[in-house]
Parts: structure tokens; C-alpha cells; sequence
């Protein structure tokens, strides 16, 4: 970690998840104690509060096959813009979803800052479909692609047009459902894709830490994209899009403490968290854990 300032900023999106509640998201997790936790270890805590999400009128959507496409060019707009500042400023940008559509201006701003970075995308999904390989319309099922330059120019517009990633720093963890499609257009690209069925054979320590060397290699920093269905529904039920086995609630939290001990962790997204299809804010509170694991706390 290079500074201990993290700049906390919410991102109440839903749209790019059909408007199923995410939105909630960033309060659930805030209601969940992040903020003092993370004073409690040390760390100077900016809270720059929540961007400002237009609410559509209707749920109708046009002709246009992206589902709220202007909404959410709008906020990835507002949030790279964000993003690169903090990174200017020297801090640590910790961004609270919100559904991952979001991560487009997350990479986006990133992408802006002379510092390189590689990227480890906790998910149980790929998040690489493109505007003709979308089944559903839906856009937290597209950032990674949008953000290696692939799909719609408004979006993959967004902070410059040009590819954000780094493809071979750049690695999945967690991967159990993807539609056939996304799948091909992973095959061809140099993503390290680690499925549960990797975690089942190798560990999560050996997945983590080949995912760090991977993501580490020549560049200056990790983000971590962390979406909350990446863990099985059982400890973390209030998510949008949940499948059944996924990773463990101490597998999480030892990926979390190997990626702090590394150092390398220079941006986090946490996503998908949906207080309304939670119990007890479960979810928020693993969320909440989890950031404090990647952000130095320590069990003993
Ligand atoms: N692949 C499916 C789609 O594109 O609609 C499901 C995507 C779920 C995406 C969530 C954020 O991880
Ligand atoms: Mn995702
Ligand atoms: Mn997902
Ligand atoms: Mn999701």
C-alpha cells in the first residue's frame, strides 16, 4: 500500500443490473461500519460521499439493445473523472457499488493516471460481453470487455478510446458462469481466467499468489474488482445474479490478506451488494470484512 489515505466514493448504480435494488449498495455498506473500521487500522478516511445517479422514468427501454445505456455513460463519465483525481492526489480510490457496470469508469479512471496497474477481477462471472454477445441487455455483464476496448464506443469511449487493460496482467478468479459467447472471446484473449474448479485443484493461495505474480509483472500497482457474488450465496445471499459454488468465506478473506501482505494493492471496486435480497445486511458486513483484509487487518 503506498499511502494510508483511502478515498472512499459510492457509486448507487442499479441500471447496469436491470434496476434490481444494488443501488442500495454503497449505504448498506457504509450502515456496515467501513468507515471506522478502517480508521481503526490506521487509515486516513476521505469519504467523498456518492455520485449523483439520474433515476430513469421508465424501465421501458427504446429501441436500443444495452439496457440504460445514456444513464450509465453518464455516471462512468462522472466516476473515471473521480477515479483519475484520487489517483492524482496520491490516494488510495476505494469504490462502493453498485452494480459492476460501474467498473468501466473505475479502469477508465485509472487508466488515466501515469501509474500502470494490472487487475485481478474476483467474479463468478466474466463480465466480457460485448453489444452482438449479450443475451440480456443487461451492462455489469460487459465492464471487462468494454474496458479491453471491445463493444460500444460510447462506453468503450469513455476516458479516451483506446484499450484500458493490460491483458496479460490481467486475471479472473472465481469463474462459474459464463455465457458461451464470452467464453470464446476469453479463449482468444491472454486473460488469465482461474475457475472455481482451478480453486477446487490448486488452492486459493496458489491461485492468489500466481494471480498476483501475473498481475504484478511490470506494472506498479493491483486493482482489485471485487464483486460479491464471487462468494457462495450461502455467506453472501444479497447479491443480484447469485450461483451456487462459489468461494468460501475464509478463501475470500486469505485472497484478501495475501493480496495486502503483497503491497501491491493500489485500488479497490467492491460491487453487487443488494441489501434488499440480504438478511441482516449480511452481505454488507462480509464486504466490510473483506476490505479491511485487504486493507491490513490482521487476525492475530
Ligand atoms: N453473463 C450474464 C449477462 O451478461 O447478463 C450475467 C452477467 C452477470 C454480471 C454480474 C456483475 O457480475
Ligand atoms: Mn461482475
Ligand atoms: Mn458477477
Ligand atoms: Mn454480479
Amino acid at each position: 500500500m503506498q499511502k494510508k489515505v483511502v478515498r472512499i466514493i459510492g457509486v448507487p448504480i442499479d441500471l447496469g443490473a436491470d434496476r434490481r435494488g444494488v443501488d442500495m449498495g454503497p449505504s448498506a455498506i457504509r450502515y456496515a461500519g467501513l468507515n471506522a473500521r478502517l480508521k481503526r487500522l490506521g487509515w486516513i478516511v476521505e469519504d467523498y460521499g456518492n455520485i449523483d445517479v439520474p433515476v430513469p422514468e421508465t424501465r421501458e427501454i427504446k429501441d436500443k439493445k444495452l439496457k440504460y445505456l445514456e444513464e450509465i455513460v453518464q455516471i462512468n463519465e462522472q466516476l473515471h473523472l473521480i477515479v483519475a483525481k484520487a489517483k492524482k492526489d496520491g490516494v488510495i480510490p476505494l469504490i462502493l457499488g453498485g452494480d459492476h457496470s460501474l467498473g468501466i469508469g473505475t479502469i477508465a479512471g485509472l487508466a488515466l493516471s501515469e501509474q500502470s496497474f494490472g487487475l485481478i477481477w474476483f467474479d463468478t462471472h466474466g463480465d466480457y460481453n460485448t453489444l452482438d454477445t449479450t443475451e440480456s441487455g443487461n451492462i455489469h455483464g460487459m465492464p471487462l470487455a468494454i474496458s479491453n476496448g471491445l463493444g460500444a464506443p460510447e462506453l468503450t469511449g469513455i476516458g479516451g478510446n483506446n484499450k484500458k487493460l493490460r491483458e496479460e496482467n490481467t486475471v479472473i478468479i472465481g469463474a462459474r458462469e459464463m455465457d458461451p459467447q464470452e467464453k470464446e472471446l476469453l479463449r482468444r484473449s491472454k486473460i488469465k481466467v482461474f475457475t472455481m474448479r482451478d480453486i477446487d485443484q490448486m488452492g486459493m493461495k496458489e491461485v492468489v499468489s500466481e494471480g498476483i505474480r501475473i498481475a504484478s509483472q511490470g506494472t506498479d500497482g493491483i486493482h482489485i474488482s471485487f464483486d460479491l457474488d464471487v462468494i457462495d450465496p450461502e455467506e453472501a445471499p444479497g447479491v443480484g445474479t447469485p450461483v451456487p459454488g462459489g468461494i468460501t468465506y475464509r478463501e475470500a478473506h486469505l485472497a484478501m490478506e495475501l493480496l495486502a501482505d503483497s503491497g501491491y494493492i493500489s485500488s479497490m471496486d467492491v460491487v453487487e451488494v443488494n441489501p434488499i435480497l440480504d438478511n441482516h445486511n449480511k452481505t454488507a458486513k462480509l464486504a466490510v470484512g473483506l476490505i479491511c483484509s485487504a486493507f491490513g487487518e490482521r487476525i492475530f
